[in-house]
Parts: structure tokens; sequence; C-alpha cells
């Protein structure tokens, strides 16, 4: 698990398989004379993974098929869209979600016989994507707090953009700041998302929704709260966002069940893992 979360972080330094410029005759562009009549597109990948295994036994069920990554391409392409953009975009999540062995997609499409009135080689977008690591913590206590916590695993189970979630046990612990309402149920999840840290939010708040959840009191009961503890090792702070979670290295009931799932992620301001953050909180009496 520790390697693979590594992995993420070093894709830079992972192995890769490039394929250049392979032509594909497809639709897509602004203007309708280029989606009725189609042009050529040149689509160039570097597909980031480990080919440690693969090269050792000279295996093929180790690595991924370059020849069949070569006609999914093909196939996703025909697909219509207006911006080579949009093209790029669903490309890179179709290959990243297709062959689970990528951990990163780096993809360049070009279109050389764009149409721009001027002697040009070719245009193009270049656009990097990867799959990436979050962790989450849940909490309830208002109404059903198992089903509002279980309905919330479901939803990102489900989720396209999201995979290998999983899930800590689900804790009973003392409320934290504003004392006089009832016990929280609590948990933990560790997942890969192709979503950005904002959109990763969006969802979570979307999913709260669900759960008819309101916001009245600051740290009050909540039929559903879903806050994003860590995103690999990022750090951001703006009007919306703030990872880690600020409140979550004080918090037992976000570091017991996370400890469960990663006791060796470390929290990229503090420095401390997440056993020695726990230790460092015990359950509150
Ligand atoms: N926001 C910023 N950063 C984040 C992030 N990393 N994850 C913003 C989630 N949201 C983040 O949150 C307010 C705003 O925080 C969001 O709009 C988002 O843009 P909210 O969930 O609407 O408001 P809230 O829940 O009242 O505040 P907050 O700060 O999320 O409360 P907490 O910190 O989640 O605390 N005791 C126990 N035992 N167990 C609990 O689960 N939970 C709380 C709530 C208090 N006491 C508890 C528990
Ligand atoms: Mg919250």
């Amino acid at each position: 698990r520790r390697q693979r979360q590594m992995c993420i972080r070093d894709s830079g330094r992972m192995d890769k398989i490039r394929i250049q410029n392979l032509t594909v005759f497809a639709n897509h562009g602004v203007l309708p004379e280029e989606r009725v009549l189609g042009q050529k597109f040149l689509i160039s990948a570097e597909l980031y993974l480990d080919t440690r295994a693969a090269g050792m036994q000279d295996d093929l069920t180790r690595t991924v098929n370059y020849a069949q990554v070569c006609s999914f391409i093909c196939q996703q392409m025909q697909q219509t869209f207006q911006l080579i953009e949009a093209a790029a975009e669903h490309l890179a999540q179709g290959i990243l979600r297709e062959y689970p062995l990528v951990r990163r997609v780096d993809l360049e499409l070009a279109k050389p016989w764009a149409p721009v009135h001027l002697p040009v080689e070719s245009v193009s977008v270049q656009i990097s994507r990867s799959w990436h690591r979050a962790a989450l913590s849940m909490g309830s206590n208002l109404g059903d707090s198992r089903a509002h916590l279980d309905a919330a695993v479901r939803a990102l189970q489900s989720d396209p953009m999201c995979r290998s979630c999983r899930m800590s046990d689900y804790l009973v612990t003392r409320p934290v700041g504003y004392t006089e309402q009832p016990d929280f149920l609590n948990g933990a999840m560790v997942l890969d998302t192709l979503y950005t840290p904002h959109e990763l939010l969006d969802n979570l708040q979307r999913i709260e929704q669900s759960r008819h959840r309101e916001r009245v009191i600051h740290w009050g009961p909540r039929t559903l709260d879903l806050d994003l503890i860590f995103y690999d090792d990022r750090i951001i702070s703006d009007a919306r966002l703030q990872v880690p979670h600020p409140e979550a290295a004080n918090r037992f009931f976000v570091l017991k069940p996370l400890s469960e799932l990663a006791p060796y992620w470390m929290h990229p301001v503090l420095h401390r893992t997440v056993a020695q953050l726990l230790a460092d909180n015990p359950e509150p009496v």
C-alpha cells in the first residue's frame, strides 16, 4: 500500500510506454465543415506504469498491450467533440479507467490540418492526467447515521471517477466542539480518484445534499458530513478548500478510523504519520 502511494507521487520517475503519432481520421471541430468532412489527428501518449515484473518475466499479462491501447484510442476518437481539449480529456480518462496498471498518462493531440488560414505545421494540446489518492472522513449524528454513512460509501463506490475505495470500521464518538448534541458515528475512506480536489469536494457536497444535509449550527448536528482530509501530498488553501483538513491532525474521530487504512500516510505540513498523530490525540474522556 505504501509503495502504491509513493508511485502516485513519483510517477515522474516511473517506467513508461510511448505511443508516437498514431494517426486517426475523426470529426472533431468547432466548424460544422470539420464535423461533416472530418480530418486527420495525430495522437501521442506516454503511459506511466511499472514494467519491472513484465520485463523480468517476459510476460505480456503484467503490462499494458500497446496494440490494444492504439485500437482503444482509435475507437474513442470516433465520438465527436468541438474542442481538441475535450477529445484529449475524454481519451486520457478512458485510458486511465480502461487500463488499471496505468497510473498517469501524458497525451498530445495534434490537428495538422486545422483550418487557421495561415501556414502552420500543426496545432495541438498536451495534457497530463493521473489517478490521485484521497482520504476522507465521514460523520453523522442525526437520523439513521449508519444508513447515511452507507449511502455515502455506495455513492463513491459506484462513481466511475473513483476506484479502490476502502472503508474503515464505523466508530461511535463523543461530540467535539459543540457538545450539546448526540454522539457521532464516524468512519474514514481511502480511494483513488480522477477528480481534482475541488471536483471531489463538489461531489462530497452533492452526496451530503442527497442525505438532506442542512447547514445550521457550525460544528452542530448533521445527517452527513464528508470532509476531504488528504489528497496525495498536496497542500491547498483557498476560499473553498483547505487540504489537509486543518482540524484533522487534532481529531481522534478522524485519525482513529483513518489509521486503520493508512497509518503511514505522512501529513504533508506537519510531517507526521497518521499513526503518530493518533498517538498524540488519544480518545477523549
Ligand atoms: N472546506 C474547506 N476545506 C474543506 C475540506 N478539506 N473538506 C469548506 C470539506 N470541506 C472543506 O463545511 C464548511 C465549508 O468548509 C465547506 O463549504 C467547504 O467549502 P461544512 O461541512 O458546510 O460546515 P461544518 O461541517 O459545520 O463545518 P466543518 O468545519 O466542516 O465542521 P467539521 O470540522 O467537519 O466538524 N464530533 C465528533 N465526535 N464527530 C464528528 O464527526 N464533526 C464536527 C463537524 C464537529 N464535531 C464532531 C464531528
Ligand atoms: Mg464538513
